[in-house]
C-alpha cells in the first residue's frame, strides 16, 4: 500500500459456496460468472478451488466475493467444517435434466444449514440455480409456482433457471446472493472474519479503520 493510501473502508470480501451434485454445472458457472467463458470440459479438481470476483455493488461499495468450489467433495455430509467456516452465502446448483439432482438439494441445503451460521446465529443466505435450461426447460420440470413453494418450504432467498452454456441467469443468481448477503451483513453487528466471514480488506495491512457500529464495511 502506497505511502498515505488508506484502507478502503468500503471493500469487503465475502466468502461463498457453490455446492450440489457432481456435474450440476457449478465449475462451469463459477467460469462463466467470473471469467466469462463456457469449458466444455472442466477438470475435477481434488479438494476445493476457489475463485475471485470483483463488484462495485451499486457504484458505493467494493466487493470481492471468494467463491468457493467444492470439486471432489460432492457427497453431501462429507463436506468438513472447514469448507463452510465463514461463509456468508451460498449457491446450491442442480442439474434439470437429472432427477436426483434435485433430490440432493434438501440434504445439501440441511447441510448447510447445520454446519454455518452467521455470527448472529442465522443461517446464511442461499440461492437455488435450476442449471442447463438450454436442454431442459424448468417448465417440464417444475412450476414456477412448486418452485416458489418448494424455495419458501426450505428457506431460499429465492430461485433462478440458469444455463452456463448459454449465459443465462448466472448474473442475476449471483446478484441475488449479493444482495442477501449485504443485506444480511449491514443488520448485524461488526465481527472478525474468523467469526463470522466478512474481512475488510485492507486491514492489517495499512492504518486500523474506523469504528463502526454496525454495517458492511
Ligand atoms: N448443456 C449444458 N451443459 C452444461 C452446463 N453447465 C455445465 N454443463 C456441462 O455439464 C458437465 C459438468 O459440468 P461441471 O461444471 O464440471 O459440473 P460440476 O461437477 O458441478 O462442477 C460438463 O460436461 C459441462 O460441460 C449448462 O448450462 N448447459
Ligand atoms: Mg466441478
Amino acid at each position: 500500500m502506497p505511502v498515505g493510501a488508506e484502507a478502503d473502508e468500503t471493500a469487503c470480501l465475502y466468502k461463498v459456496l457453490v455446492v450440489g451434485e457432481a456435474g450440476a454445472g457449478k465449475t462451469c458457472i463459477i467460469r462463466r460468472y467470473v471469467h466469462g467463458i463456457f469449458q466444455i470440459s472442466t477438470k475435477s479438481t481434488i479438494g476445493v478451488d476457489f475463485a475471485l470476483k470483483m463488484l462495485a455493488w451499486q457504484g458505493e461499495r467494493q466487493i470481492t466475493l471468494q467463491i468457493w468450489d467444492i470439486a471432489g467433495q460432492e457427497h453431501y455430509g462429507q463436506m468438513t467444517r472447514v469448507y463452510y467456516q465463514s461463509a456468508v452465502g451460498a449457491l446450491v446448483v442442480f442439474d434439470l435434466t437429472k432427477a436426483d439432482s434435485f433430490e440432493a438439494v434438501t440434504k445439501w441445503k440441511h447441510d448447510i444449514d447445520n454446519k454455518v451460521f452467521l455470527s448472529d446465529g442465522r443461517p446464511i443466505p442461499c440461492v437455488l440455480l435450476a442449471n442447463k435450461c438450454d436442454l431442459q426447460p424448468l417448465s417440464q420440470f417444475k412450476s414456477k409456482e412448486e418452485m416458489d413453494a418448494y424455495c419458501q418450504e426450505l428457506s431460499f432467498a429465492g430461485w433462478f433457471e440458469t444455463s452456463a452454456l448459454k449465459e443465462i441467469g448466472i448474473k442475476e443468481a449471483f446478484d441475488k446472493l449479493v444482495e442477501q448477503i449485504v443485506r444480511h451483513d449491514t443488520q448485524e453487528a461488526p465481527r472478525d472474519a474468523q467469526a463470522g466471514g466478512r474481512v475488510r480488506i485492507g486491514e492489517g495491512k495499512g492504518p486500523p479503520a474506523k469504528e463502526k457500529k454496525s454495517g458492511c464495511c
